[in-house]
């Protein structure tokens, strides 16, 4: 069993110890593998640098994803073992507004993972749900992890995917198949934030809901003037900006020799 502890309200690192906890208390049920809480701690090191927080480079990412989620003819959002047990409230939400399909797709595609991730979103009132048991039928050969089968109706004939915490390979062979790439992910030298499309620089559970009141608002704007914002989109100075924050606050954190984060000392 895998335990978890009662989290003070006071402990100053509460919110950090309470995502980790809505990550290893999905380990039984086989939501989140455990490779997955390695890729949360690699996350959290990156976050510490990056100041835990929303950059304005990250926003303009995020307004430029809502964008192309909502320009795009078959967007399908992909679900894996970690997203779901942090935002799966937040992607069925997301799916809504702009009309994406989800999907589920795994690194590791064990028996019966596709399935705790489906009851997951399906309590959260998810109708449609892609990528589930034989629904993954199809395969990108180009991918050499389970995330190569795919759902016919899903991932393989989107024209946009959104695919937060992910693995370079897959980005790169959707890249290859034409596809805009939407990534979410804190390190900005990963694979995957190197090759996608849009590279949001965030922690997914800040990112997420942002993304969502970025697409409603956007919603009522104009086809073009979204087309606009994605296509002047330049993903290398987005990265550029995350290295450059991160390079600064430890430039200035090492003057001083002590952890300043979102709420001050910690
Ligand atoms: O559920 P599965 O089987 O599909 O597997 C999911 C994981 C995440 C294990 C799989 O995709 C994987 O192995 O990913 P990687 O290659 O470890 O990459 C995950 C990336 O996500 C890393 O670059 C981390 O820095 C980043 N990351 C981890 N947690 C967060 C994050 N980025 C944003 N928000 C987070 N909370």
């Amino acid at each position: 069993m895998t335990e978890n502890a009662e989290v003070s309200p006071k402990h100053p690192r509460a919110e950090s110890i309470r995502i980790r906890e809505r990550l290893t208390r999905r380990v039984d049920g086989g939501v989140v593998s455990l490779a997955g809480l390695i890729a949360h701690g690699r996350g959290e090191a990156f976050d510490y640098i990056l100041g835990e927080r929303t950059t304005p480079s990250a926003a303009h990412a995020i307004r430029a994803a809502a964008g192309a989620l909502l320009i795009a003819e078959r967007p399908v959002l992909s679900v894996n073992g970690n997203v779901a047990a942090l935002c799966s409230r937040e992607l069925v939400e997301l799916a809504g507004v702009t009309g994406a399909k989800l999907e589920v797709n795994l690194y590791h595609r064990l028996p019966g993972r596709d399935s705790a991730i489906e009851k997951l979103l399906r309590d959260e009132g998810v109708k449609e749900l892609l990528g589930v048991g034989e629904a993954a039928s199809a395969q990108i050969e180009e991918v050499n992890s389970d995330r190569r089968r795919v759902d016919p109706r899903g991932i393989l004939i989107a024209d946009t995917v959104f695919v937060p915490l992910e693995d370079g390979d897959r980005t790169e062979a959707l890249r290859r198949m034409g596809k805009t790439v939407i990534a979410v992910d804190l390190n900005p030298l990963s694979r995957t934030a190197q090759l996608a499309s849009i590279t949001i620089v965030d922690n997914v559970v800040r990112a997420m809901p942002l993304l969502i009141s970025e697409a409603k608002r956007l919603k009522g704007h104009g086809i073009e003037e979204l087309q606009r914002e994605v296509s002047s989109f330049n993903n290398a100075r987005v990265l550029s900006d995350a290295m450059r924050t991160m390079e600064e606050r430890l430039r200035e954190l090492s003057r001083r020799g002590v952890y300043i984060g979102p709420r001050g000392n910690e």
